[in-house]
Order: structure tokens, then C-alpha cells, then sequence
């Protein structure tokens, strides 16, 4: 069996034993992965050189080999707070207002790639299997195919996939979407981002989908599948009945003074929808005074990528609507929102969760969203909290016993809030038995082990039939790779497809 060589933008190196639980559920279960197959962690370090050198830093920690290398300042401001930041950031949750196209972001996008080829390249051995992750990474294939490696490579998407009218704003998009697939599976948070994919794939690539969503592509096979990740549910179920959360839920539970608590925990990013989750929130409070001089909401946000603009305003935005909605209902006594801009650790997150009766997770489009499962895993199953979610969460296929929301409407995510205050307990519970169940199940150690199954595939046979056309070497202009027939046929989306997350 081939070792696992994992590659991301950032690595996350094992803590030193004992220590593990300080670190994220997606770190902890790809760490498990590369202990029990062996093999690298490989990615930038996150630190700056003067100039380039691929130098590699080896470390191995708790059973886990790291592999990272430094960026050029230029490098991470085109490829990292550029095009993956600016660009792809944004076009993948659907915000072309605010995607920049510059092309020196293109180039930067696509230099680091090379560099993370030429450096990870001597790494890999014949049999290992290659994943890669999420959207800074998605030429790396077709960069290390023409460097020569034939072993089977993998690419899970952690964002969700943009509809094809919204792609196609993107400059070379065929080019980018084409060397995507030189890999061997790709992988997405749920079928509607599958779905998309493929429709691209059909219509502007001119490809032929087969029944089992695989594609046909230059003499080989390339699986396309939903892969919903998942939280590590039995650390969280620990961390959430240890010392530590069990502290930090009596603290938060005393502060408030018997009101009911509303959370929140999100990185500060637009994608979010925190600006509309106040909105709603200030709603709820004008038009519901006697439930809201009853509750609080804490919304938990520790700032992230504060070098890119859209960032630094969203902030702002937010500092703007939590000051004007607490002048508004506070007294002196009590004040309706409390906004945290920090990180915590693990456990004491999981000690907040258990003592909110609402988790309040309005993103306007998220890949997947792993606060909505940490929030249901935490809970007290005799006396459970609501979970109000966005409907364009990725998460929303498996949590549909949640109450779902559209985030834009404020009316509608106010009501909501009226609804899960006054929820009866039976209901509660009932809700919560369900969702806990497809958590779960649905953990990331099924999450990976599909992945990593899908990745050793089954013998890579012929195709059953030759690709439907051939792509140009540099797509650069996009009707040749139009192809009017494809188009009119029904697509991948209009058929029932085996949706994973079901
Ligand atoms: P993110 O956009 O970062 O991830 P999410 O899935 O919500 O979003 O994960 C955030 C993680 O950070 C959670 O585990 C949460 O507990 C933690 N976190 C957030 N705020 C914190 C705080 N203040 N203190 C401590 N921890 C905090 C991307 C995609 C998602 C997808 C994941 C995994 O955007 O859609 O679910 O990858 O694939």
C-alpha cells in the first residue's frame, strides 16, 4: 500500500503528544490519515524569504512527517491575498462584485503552483497517492503530471463550486477548470457543487459526462463525487464534557443572568453573512421586546486574511452595525450583542455551544460549515439548542432538521429566531436526535477513508468511449471551447443524481 502525500497551502504540524486536542478537526483527521498510511504533509509555512529557494523543512512530529517550504513577499501577495484571496475566494461564493481579475494574480497563482511541484515532486515515490486540497492548488496536477508523475492524485475542494454563467467571468477559466482534471478524483463538499462542476464540464469544455458522473478526459478517467466532510465527533463530544468546557459553559451561563444565548462562531469573512445575521438580529429585537430583553447573542469572529481590503471593510461594517443595534435595545444593565473578535481554544468553544440555546449559522454560501456540527455534537441531548441554518450552507444537505433559513432575509432569520426561543422541548429533541445521528455518522473519519478509497480506485481501465472533443493546449478564448449541441443537452443538474449527503 502507497504512503499519503497530502498537499495544502498551509500545514498544520502535530502538536507534541498530549497536546493534541489543540488542534482543528480537519489537522487532526489528516493527521490520522498520514499515520496509519505514512507519508508527507506538504505546503507553504506560512513564513516569508527573500528569495526563493525550495528549500525544504523536513520536521516529524507525533508519528507525522511535515514537508513546508517559505513564499517570496510577491508570491504571497499574488498568489495567496491575490488570486486565491481576491479572485477565486470570492467567484467560488458567488461574489463577482467582489473578484478582482488582475493578471500579475494569474501569474503569481500560477508560479507558486510551480514551485510547489518542483519542491513537492522529490517526495513522491512511485506508489504513493497524492491529495491535494482546496482552490490555491487547483493546477497542481496538470503541473506535476508534466513533471512526470503518473501515481493516482486527488483533489478535494473545501468551497463550494460557482454556477457556469458566474465561471466563465473568469479570465481562462477552460485552462484552470482543464488541468483540474488531470487528477484522478475530484472531490466536492456536496452534489450542488458537483452538479455545477459538471454542467461546466459538459458545456463549456464540450465533455461527455458518464451516468456514474465520471469524465472521460485525453485517455483517462476522471471521478467526480460529493465527499461531505465532517467534524471528529468523539474528540468534540469529549472536549465538550471536560473541565475545560464545562467551565467555560458555567461562565457564560452566570454572565448572562438567566437570558437565553444566541452564538455565533465564524472566521470575520463576507461569505459569512454576519452583516445580515445582525440585521435579522436587530429585527428580532424591535418587533419581539419581551422575548428580547430575554436573550443575548454572542457572536464569536477572530479576524482572518486582514491584508486583503474586503476584509478590512467587513469589519469595519460590522463594528458600525453591532455599535448602532446596541445603542439601540442596550440598557445599562444588559447589552443585546456581544462581539468577541478572538479565537478560542477547541474546548471551551465546545463549552459555549453547549450553553447557547440557538446556534446561529447564516453563511450566505459556505462549502460546507463545520460550526453547524460542532454546535449540534456539543449539545445536552435531554435539553438540546436550536440550530438555525442558512440554506446555502453546504451543510444544509445533511441538516435538514435544522431550521433553515434564507440569510438575505432578515424577516425571515428574525422569525426563525421567535420560532426556535419558544421551540417546545418534545421538538427539541427530536430535531436534535436526527441531526446528531448524520454527524455522526457522517464524521471525518468517514469523510477521509471515502476519500482516500475513491483515491486508490479501481484498476484505471480504457475509456468507454474517446473524449468528446479535444481541449486547446491554452484555452484562451472561450468560443472555441463552446459547443452549442452539448449545451442544449439536459445536464448533470437536471438529472437525480446519488446525492452523498443524503
Ligand atoms: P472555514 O471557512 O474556515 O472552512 P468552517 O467550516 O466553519 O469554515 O470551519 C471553521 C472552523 O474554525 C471550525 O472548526 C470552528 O470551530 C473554528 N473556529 C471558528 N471561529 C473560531 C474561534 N473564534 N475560535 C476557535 N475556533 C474557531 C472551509 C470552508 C467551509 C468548510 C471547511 C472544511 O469555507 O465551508 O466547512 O473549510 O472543509
Amino acid at each position: 500500500m502507497g504512503r499519503l502525500i497530502v498537499i495544502s497551502n498551509r500545514v498544520s504540524v502535530p502538536k507534541a503528544a498530549g497536546a493534541a486536542g489543540a488542534q482543528g478537526g480537519l489537522a487532526v483527521a489528516l493527521n490520522s490519515a498520514l499515520r496509519e498510511h505514512g507519508g508527507i504533509w506538504f505546503g507553504w509555512s506560512g513564513q516569508e524569504t527573500e528569495e526563493f529557494t525550495g528549500h525544504l523543512d523536513m520536521q516529524r512530529n507525533d508519528g507525522v512527517t511535515t514537508a513546508t517550504i517559505d513564499l517570496e513577499p510577491q508570491d504571497i501577495e499574488e498568489y495567496y491575498n491575490g488570486y486565491a484571496n481576491r479572485t477565486l475566494w470570492p467567484l467560488f461564493h458567488y461574489r463577482i462584485d467582489l473578484t478582482e481579475y488582475d493578471r500579475n494574480f494569474g501569474e503569481g497563482y500560477e508560479r507558486v503552483n510551480e514551485r510547489f511541484a518542483d519542491s513537492v515532486l522529490p517526495l513522491i515515490e512511485s506508489d504513493d497517492l497524492v491529495w491535494v486540497h482546496d482552490y490555491h492548488l487547483l493546477p497542481l496536477g496538470s503541473l506535476l503530471r508534466r513533471k512526470g508523475v503518473k501515481n493516482r492524485m486527488g483533489l478535494f475542494l473545501h468551497t463550494p463550486w460557482p454556477p457556469t454563467r458566474l465561471l466563465v467571468s473568469l479570465p481562462l477559466h477552460e485552462r484552470l477548470v482543464a488541468s483540474m482534471l488531470e487528477f484522478d478524483v475530484i472531490g466536492f463538499q456536496n452534489v450542488e457543487w458537483l452538479e455545477s462542476f459538471l454542467h461546466y464540464v459538459q458545456k463549456e469544455l464540450g465533455l461527455t459526462v458518464n451516468p456514474d458522473n465520471s469524465i472521460d478526459y485525453q485517455g483517462r478517467r476522471v471521478v467526480a463525487r460529493a465527499f461531505p466532510i465532517g467534524i471528529d465527533y468523539e474528540e468534540f463530544v469529549e472536549a465538550a464534557g471536560g473541565a475545560e468546557a464545562r467551565a467555560a459553559h458555567d461562565r457564560l451561563k452566570q454572565s448572562v443572568r438567566g437570558r437565553k444565548i444566541l452564538i455565533g462562531v465564524d472566521r470575520l469573512d463576507y461569505s459569512k453573512g454576519l452583516g445580515e445575521r445582525f440585521e435579522a438580529y436587530g429585527r428580532f429585537l424591535a418587533d419581539n421586546p419581551e422575548l428580547a430583553a430575554r436573550a443575548v447573542l454572542l457572536q464569536i469572529a477572530p479576524p482572518s486574511r486582514e491584508d486583503v481590503a474586503s476584509y478590512q471593510q467587513i469589519r469595519e461594517d460590522l463594528e458600525r452595525k453591532t455599535g448602532h443595534i446596541n445603542g439601540a435595545h442596550a440598557d445599562v444593565a444588559f447589552v443585546p450583542i456581544r462581539y468577541v473578535n478572538r479565537g478560542y481554544p477547541r474546548d471551551q468553544l465546545a463549552g459555549f455551544y453547549r450553553a447557547a440555546d440557538i446556534g446561529l449559522v447564516t453563511p450566505l454560501r459556505d462549502g460546507m460549515n463545520l460550526v453547524a456540527k460542532e454546535y449540534v455534537a456539543a449539545q445536552d441531548p435531554e435539553d438540546p439548542g436550536v440550530l438555525i441554518l442558512s440554506q446555502f450552507a453546504g451543510a444544509a444537505h445533511q441538516m435538514k432538521d435544522a431550521l433553515l433559513v434564507n440569510p438575505h432575509s432578515i424577516e425571515h432569520v428574525s422569525e426563525a429566531i421567535k420560532r426556535a426561543l419558544e421551540m417546545p422541548l418534545a421538538e427539541r429533541r427530536e430535531r436534535h436526535a436526527r441531526l446528531l445521528a448524520s454527524v455522526r455518522e457522517n464524521d471525518v473519519r468517514r469523510w477521509r477513508e471515502d476519500f482516500v478509497e475513491a483515491l486508490f480506485g479501481p484498476p484505471v481501465g480504457p475509456p468507454a468511449e474517446p473524449p468528446a472533443m479535444p481541449l486547446p493546449a491554452k484555452a484562451g478564448n472561450p468560443a472555441e471551447a463552446e459547443n452549442p449541441a452539448e449545451a442544449e443537452k439536459p445536464t448533470e443538474a437536471e438529472k437525480p443524481a446519488q446525492d452523498q449527503t443524503a
